[in-house]
């Protein structure tokens, strides 16, 4: 049987919990051939911690692509996170050229609670947004498409009605479906709200509303959400994948939170992960 094969390009961060050492482990368990390209290796990730190394990889990732298309090697997906600069943005634009008809995700991380991550400014989110034409889905929070859109960041009190119209405004941007995070309506619920700009279908996924923020969730809500993707389940069934997955991991980890506030325990969560894609095969 033909096995799903996906490239993903993002840092590694060797301790935290968040862009490759969750995006391999976690797609590779859903049953994908996972190809990484690190974009920069991290000693942590950089929320919380303080003096992390960061050696930028920037120069190999031309020489792995061109190598890659040398051998003839071929994709179903591709999914990018956070990467370390504008030049890498570009690199990541040459790859979807150099590999034409694969499925492009792109997480644009930079963002979150309102305010640009450290290190990142208006003209790395202005490039970003120029990726993010280009891609097949995106998955913003709502302060990534604040910043994609020159818009201002609305916490709460917004509406349904509110989040269908943020999501035209970002497919108009150039993708075909946009995926927004961290919607909450009625304080009890939290899910993920998407669009297809070609059907002019909404879907959406809820579940509750737990009142902890861990680092690298968003991370793993991308990864669980273009995996189910790249496997065909469709978006409908992406999006409860990608969300009850990642309520069930910040489940395991909320009461050891002193412990594990730089990331959740996915890991211990991937038979529940395996359990759903069960599910969606038998349906
Ligand atoms: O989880 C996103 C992420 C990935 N990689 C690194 C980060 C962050 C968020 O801050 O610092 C290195």
């Amino acid at each position: 049987m033909n096995q799903y094969r996906i490239a993903t390009i993002q840092d590694l961060s060797c301790f935290g919990k968040c862009s490759l050492t969750v995006a391999v482990p976690l797609m590779s368990a859903m049953g994908l051939e996972v190809c990484p390209i690190p974009t920069a290796i991290l000693s942590t990730h950089t929320g919380g911690f303080t003096g992390w190394t960061f050696r930028d990889l920037s120069e190999d990732i031309p020489k792995i692509v061109e190598h890659w298309k040398k051998e003839g090697l071929t994709f179903d997906a591709v999914s990018t996170g956070y990467l370390g600069s504008i030049s890498q943005i570009g690199m990541v634009s040459d790859f979807f050229d150099t590999f034409p008809g694969m499925l492009r995700v792109v997480d644009p991380v930079m963002a979150d609670h309102g305010k640009l991550y450290t290190g990142f400014t208006l003209e790395y989110a202005a490039e970003m947004t120029k990726l993010c034409a280009k891609a097949d889905v995106i998955v913003p929070n709502l302060t990534e498409a604040a910043f994609m859109l020159n818009e201002p960041y609305i916490a709460t009190g917004y509406d349904e009605e509110y989040i269908h119209a943020l999501l035209q405004r970002l497919t108009a941007l150039g993708c075909r479906t946009a995926v927004v995070t961290g919607v909450i309506y009625d304080g009890a619920h939290q899910g993920a709200v998407a669009y297809d700009s070609k059907t002019g279908e909404y879907f959406e996924h809820f579940n509750e509303n737990i009142d902890v923020t861990f680092h690298g969730t968003g991370d793993i809500f991308t990864s669980a959400l273009a995996g189910a993707l790249t496997l065909e389940l469709g978006m409908q069934r992406a999006l409860e994948i990608a969300v009850d997955y990642t309520v069930d991991c910040i489940r395991r980890t909320m009461d050891d939170k002193k412990n594990h506030w730089y990331g959740v325990k996915f890991e211990e969560s991937i038979p529940f992960m395996l359990k759903l894609l069960d599910k969606c095969k038998c349906e």
